[in-house]
C-alpha cells in the first residue's frame, strides 16, 4: 500500500496554483508520454478557461516515490471562499503560494487563517520570483508577519519556505540556487508533511466535505475516509445534517488517479473518494459503520450576503434567443444548481415569476447567469443587493477588506470616492511612486466602484477585495450619480439620433440595434432619467447630401459585460440576460407605467 499525503493549493487570486498544478501533475507523471497536455488542465470547465480563474475546487493526483499525493486545487477569488474551507477538511497540510511581488493579498489572510485554525502547517511558497519588482525576502517577512496576526502556533510558525516559478516547474530551496524542476518543492512536501496513519482497523468515517454531479450517476459525494476501511459492497449508514441515521448503498466508489476518476471497490483510510449512489446526501455529512455509526463535526455553510431576483424574462423581445424561458424552466435548472452549488440559497417570490437567488458575492452569482445563458436560458436580474442581520436588534451588514494599489497620483480620488462610500482606510505606504491601500467598506458600498475605479485610475489602478465580517450598519450610501436614456420607441437605432444623443451622454447600443419602449440605451449626467427617441432618421430632403450618413462620427457604444450591468442598474431597473444579449431596462416598460409609479 502507497503512503497517502493530502495536500491543498491555496492562494490570493492568480498568485498561480493551478499552474503549480500543472507542472506536479505533469512532473509526478500524471500524464502519459504522447499524452497532449493542454495548459491550465485544471482550470477545466469553459468559463474558467474563457476567465483564467479558478471557479470550483477539484482533485487529482501524483505519485512521488513510494507516496500518493492527492491534490486539491482551489479557487483564490474572495467570493469561492467556503470552496476553500471545505477542501482544508480533507487535506494535511496546505501549499500556501504567495506572489513574490504583491505579498498577501486579503484572500491570502482569509485562506491562511482558515488553515491555522484548523491545525494545519502550511508549506509556504514564494511563487513568481522571475516577476520584475519581485521582492521575495520582503515577501516572506510579510508573511511572517501575517502568521503571528493570525496568532499560529510556535510549530506552525516555523514554515518551510520554498521558492518558485510555477510557470517553468522549478522549485527551489534558496532565490540563487539553480533548479530544473520541482524537486525541492516534492521533498520538502514528504519531509514536512507524515502521510496519513493507518486506522483501516477502526469503523469507518467519510467525511463529506464537497459534491459534484454527473448526468448518469446523479449526485457525487468527495471527501476523505478519515478512518476505517470504505469498502462499497458492505452495510453502512449516512449520518445527516438533521441528526438522522440511515442505511445507505454505494453505487460507484472512485479515488482520484492523475486527472482521472478510477473505479474501485474498496478504500483505505487517508485516502479521498467520490462516492455516487446516496441522492441527497450533503456537505458535513459523515458516511460510517453500520455497527458503530459515529458522526464528524457538521460544517458550518457560510450564510449569503448577497442576493438577486432571477425572473423570467417578459421583455418584448422575450423568447428570440433562448430554449428556456418559462417559470418552469427556470425553477427546475435553480433546483439542480442546488444539487453542488453549496453557498448558493433560493427561495421564492410569492406572486412575482420568478426566485429570489443568494451567494456569497456579485461573482458567485454572475457565474451561474453565465451558465445559464450559455445552456440557453433568459432571464431577467434585478438589482444586487446585500443581506443585512439583525443581532440584538441592531442592524448589522456585510463589510469588506479591500486592497487597492494604484500610481501615487490616483491616491486622492480613490480616497475621496471611498470615503463617500463608507470606506474606513486602515493602512496606507507608498513605494517606488505606487500607492497601497488597505480599507474596511460595506459591500454595499464596493457595488459599482469598480468602473468608477477603472476610470479615476485610468485602468493602472488593482482593487482586491474580500468579505471579512458583519458590523453594525454604517448609514446611507448614495448609489448611481447618473441617470439613464430610455428609449422611447421600438424598432432599429439611427446613427442620426445617437449622434445628437451622445452629446448627453454615454451609449450602450451601436447603431442598427433593435430597441423597445423602456429598453436603457444610455447614461446621463443628468439627475432625472430622459426618455429619447434613438431610432428617430434625419429629416429627407430633396438634395440628398451624397454620404451624409456615414460622415456622422459616432464615439463606440459601451458594450456592458454582465458584472458590469448588474453593478449599473438602479432598483427600478433590470438587467435583460439572454444567449446572445445583454439589455439594460426599467421594469415598467412604458411611459404610462413609469410616470404611474413615480406619482404613488
Ligand atoms: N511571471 C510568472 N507568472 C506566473 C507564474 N506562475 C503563474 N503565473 C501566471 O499567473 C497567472 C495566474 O495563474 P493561475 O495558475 O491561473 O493562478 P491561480 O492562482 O490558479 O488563479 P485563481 O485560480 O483564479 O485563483 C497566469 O497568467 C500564469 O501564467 C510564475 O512563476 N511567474
Ligand atoms: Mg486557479
Amino acid at each position: 500500500m502507497s503512503k497517502i499525503i493530502n495536500i491543498a493549493i491555496i492562494a490570493h487570486v492568480d498568485h498561480g496554483k493551478t499552474t503549480l498544478t500543472d507542472h506536479l501533475l505533469r512532473q509526478g507523471g500524471a500524464f502519459g508520454e504522447r499524452e497532449e497536455i493542454t495548459e491550465l488542465v485544471m482550470d477545466s470547465n469553459d468559463l474558467e478557461r474563457e476567465r483564467g480563474i479558478t471557479i470550483l475546487s477539484k482533485n487529482c493526483s501524483i505519485h512521488y516515490k513510494d507516496y500518493k499525493i492527492n491534490i486539491v486545487d482551489t479557487p483564490g477569488h474572495a467570493d469561492f471562499g467556503s470552496e476553500v474551507e471545505r477542501a482544508l477538511r480533507m487535506v494535511d497540510s496546505v501549499l500556501l503560494l504567495v506572489d513574490a511581488k504583491e505579498g498577501p493579498m486579503p484572500q491570502t489572510k482569509f485562506v491562511l487563517s482558515k488553515s491555522l485554525k484548523l491545525g494545519l502547517k502550511p508549506i509556504v511558497v514564494i511563487n513568481k520570483i522571475d516577476k520584475k519588482g519581485a521582492r521575495p525576502h520582503k515577501v516572506i517577512d510579510m508573511v511572517f508577519d501575517l502568521f503571528i496576526k493570525l496568532e499560529a502556533t510556535d510549530e506552525q510558525l516555523d514554515f518551510p519556505v520554498v521558492y518558485a516559478v510555477a510557470r517553468e516547474g522549478i522549485a527551489k530551496y534558496e532565490i540563487d540556487q539553480e533548479s530544473k524542476d520541482l524537486t525541492p518543492l516534492f521533498e520538502t512536501i514528504l519531509k514536512h508533511v507524515k502521510p496519513y496513519p493507518d486506522s483501516s482497523d477502526l469503523p469507518l468515517q467519510m467525511h463529506v466535505t464537497n459534491l459534484s454531479y454527473d448526468d448518469y450517476v446523479g449526485r457525487i459525494a468527495i471527501g476523505r475516509v478519515n478512518r476505517g476501511k470504505l469498502e462499497k459492497n458492505t452495510s453502512m449508514v449516512l449520518c445527516r445534517r438533521d441528526g438522522s441515521i440511515i442505511p445507505v448503498k454505494l453505487s460507484k466508489l472512485s479515488i482520484f488517479e492523475g486527472l482521472k476518476q478510477v473505479e474501485v471497490q474498496s478504500v483505505e483510510s487517508g485516502e479521498l473518494v467520490a462516492v455516487a449512489g446516496i441522492p441527497d446526501i450533503t456537505i458535513g455529512e459523515t458516511i460510517t459503520s453500520a455497527e458503530k455509526p459515529e458522526a464528524l463535526p457538521l460544517l458550518q455553510i457560510d450564510e449569503p450576503t448577497l442576493t438577486m431576483e432571477f425572473l423570467v424574462n417578459n421583455a418584448p423581445f422575450a423568447g428570440r434567443d433562448g430554449k428556456y424561458i418559462t417559470t418552469r424552466h427556470l425553477k427546475e435548472r435553480l433546483e439542480r444548481e442546488l444539487e453542488t452549488n453549496v453557498g448558493m440559497k433560493l427561495e421564492d417570490l410569492g406572486n412575482v415569476e420568478g426566485y429570489k437567488v443568494s451567494g456569497r458575492g456579485e461573482l458567485h452569482l454572475s457565474i451561474l447567469l453565465e451558465n445559464m445563458r450559455r445552456q440557453g436560458y433568459e432571464i431577467s436580474v434585478s438589482q444586487p443587493k446585500v443581506i443585512f442581520k439583525t443581532v440584538h436588534n441592531e442592524r448589522m451588514e456585510p463589510i469588506e477588506q479591500a486592497i487597492i494599489t494604484v500610481p501615487e497620483e490616483f491616491t486622492g480620488a480613490v480616497i475621496e470616492k471611498l470615503g463617500k462610500r463608507r470606506g474606513e482606510m486602515t493602512d496606507m505606504s507608498t513605494r517606488n511612486g505606487v500607492t497601497t491601500m488597505t480599507y474596511m467598506i460595506p459591500t454595499r458600498g464596493l457595488l459599482g466602484y469598480r468602473a468608477e475605479f477603472i476610470m479615476d485610475t485610468k485602468g493602472e489602478g488593482i482593487l482586491h477585495h474580500a468579505f471579512s465580517r458583519y458590523e453594525r450598519y454604517k448609514g446611507d450610501i448614495i448609489k448611481r450619480q447618473t441617470a439613464v436614456m430610455i428609449s422611447g420607441d421600438n424598432g432599429k437605432t439611427a446613427s442620426y439620433a445617437l449622434h445628437n444623443l451622445q452629446e448627453r451622454g454615454r451609449l450602450f447600443v451601436s447603431p442598427g440595434v433593435e430597441v423597445y419602449e423602456g429598453m436603457i440605451i444610455g447614461e446621463t449626467m443628468r439627475k432625472q432619467d430622459m426618455t429619447v427617441n434613438p431610432c428617430k432618421e434625419k429629416k429627407q430632403t430633396n438634395i440628398r447630401a451624397a454620404g451624409a450618413d456615414e460622415a456622422i462620427r459616432l464615439t463606440p457604444a459601451i458594450n456592458l459585460t454582465l458584472e458590469q450591468a448588474l453593478e449599473f442598474i438602479d432598483e427600478d431597473e433590470l438587467v435583460e440576460i439572454t444567449p446572445h444579449n445583454i439589455r439594460l431596462r426599467k421594469k415598467l416598460l412604458t411611459e404610462n407605467e413609469r410616470s404611474r409609479n413615480r406619482k404613488e
